[in-house]
């Protein structure tokens, strides 16, 4: 959904009644809440579009519930949306909740079966992490996502993807630059799923840091040949720009990547200054802190993504600042 939406036609469609329009009015201001009141807003036209037999209300129901916006996470109401959804007609919630129940013939008829079927517990509980490195802090977490999550993420950014862009503080979707070559898709709030905020919630609940702190998720793809050049992931103190971002939004303390395929050569994630480099198997987390004990930026932390020599790497990458980042803002 684009955001240059007409807002005042919308909100006489809504006023009219019309379920779609409500829909999107209530996605709008969630997505985009000027204040407290129009966040309850956009809740009341969602839930009154839903009331109307409107799949798309119940769909972003489930992403507020599991994503927690204005609300607590609740996985449980966020998966009940998610059926209600599906049984609304709702393919993409459909085969949702076929991944979170781990099946692939799914009928229509069957959607509450599958909602049985999942067992948050299971879902969330955490393998052991791996020490990488003491300093810097890099661990890895083999078996983190289950396969079929990674295939869906994959075929989520496949058809989007553009340019990977690198961090500009004056340029709010960064720059093309040389240094990296690679594609990427990253996902705003209006393109969350519950595939997408599961891999997130795992993510939080590895480094013990709260959602609202996470930057957009994006996945990385590589193709042989294509790479991000060595460089850092936190912000320079010293640089009045990126200062200024620390400021707002706070340091980037860790970046995660999960590794989404396997079927590739190369394509290692390289620490040049500890002589290392790391990968995963599929379903695999690599992380690490930008930051030192002492919460300083740590040079030991320069990486690189280094080209395939065959195949194709996905990844799914997710950086964590100290406060909340603009769009959480
Ligand atoms: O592709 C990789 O292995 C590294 C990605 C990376 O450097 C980053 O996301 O900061």
């Amino acid at each position: 959904m684009s955001l240059s939406v007409n807002l005042d036609s919308l909100k006489a469609a809504a006023s009219r009644g019309d379920p779609d329009a409500k829909a999107t009015l209530g996605k709008y201001l969630i997505a985009k809440p000027t204040s407290l009141q129009s966040l309850e807003d956009g809740k009341m036209f969602l839930k009154e579009a839903l009331e109307a037999g409107n799949g798309e209300a119940a769909e972003f129901i489930a992403v507020v519930h599991a994503a927690g916006i204005g609300c607590h996470q609740d996985w449980t109401k966020a998966l009940d949306y998610l059926e209600q959804a599906a049984r609304l007609g709702r393919d993409s919630a459909a085969r949702q909740l076929a991944v979170f129940a781990d099946t692939k013939d799914a009928a229509p008829s069957d959607m509450n079966a599958l909602r049985k079927q999942i067992h948050l517990e299971a879902l969330f509980s955490l393998p052991e992490k791996q020490i990488l490195c003491e300093a810097p802090r890099i661990r890895k977490v083999e078996n983190f996502i289950p396969h079929r999550f990674c295939d869906w993420m994959i075929e989520r950014a496949r058809p989007n993807l553009g340019r990977a862009r690198t961090y500009d503080a004056m340029v709010a979707e960064g720059r093309e630059s040389a240094n990296r070559t690679n594609s990427a898709k990253s996902f705003g709030l209006l393109e969350l799923d519950l595939i997408l905020l599961f891999i997130q919630t795992r993510i939080s609940k590895l480094t013990e840091m709260p959602l609202f702190l996470m930057e957009n998720a994006s996945v990385l793809h590589y193709e042989v040949g294509q790479q991000f050049r060595e460089h850092y992931d936190y912000l320079d103190p010293n640089k009045p720009a990126h200062a200024a971002d620390i400021r707002q939004s706070g340091q980037r303390l860790v970046t995660c990547l999960v590794y989404l395929n396997e079927d590739f050569e190369g394509a290692e994630t390289a620490f040049p200054k500890i002589n290392q480099k790391f990968r995963c198997k599929k379903g695999g987390a690599l992380l690490f802190a930008n930051v030192d004990t002492q919460g300083q930026p740590d040079p030991m932390t320069r990486h690189a993504g280094l080209p395939p020599i065959s195949g194709e790497k996905w990844l799914f990458s997710q950086w964590i600042r100290t406060g909340p980042p603009p769009q959480n803002a």
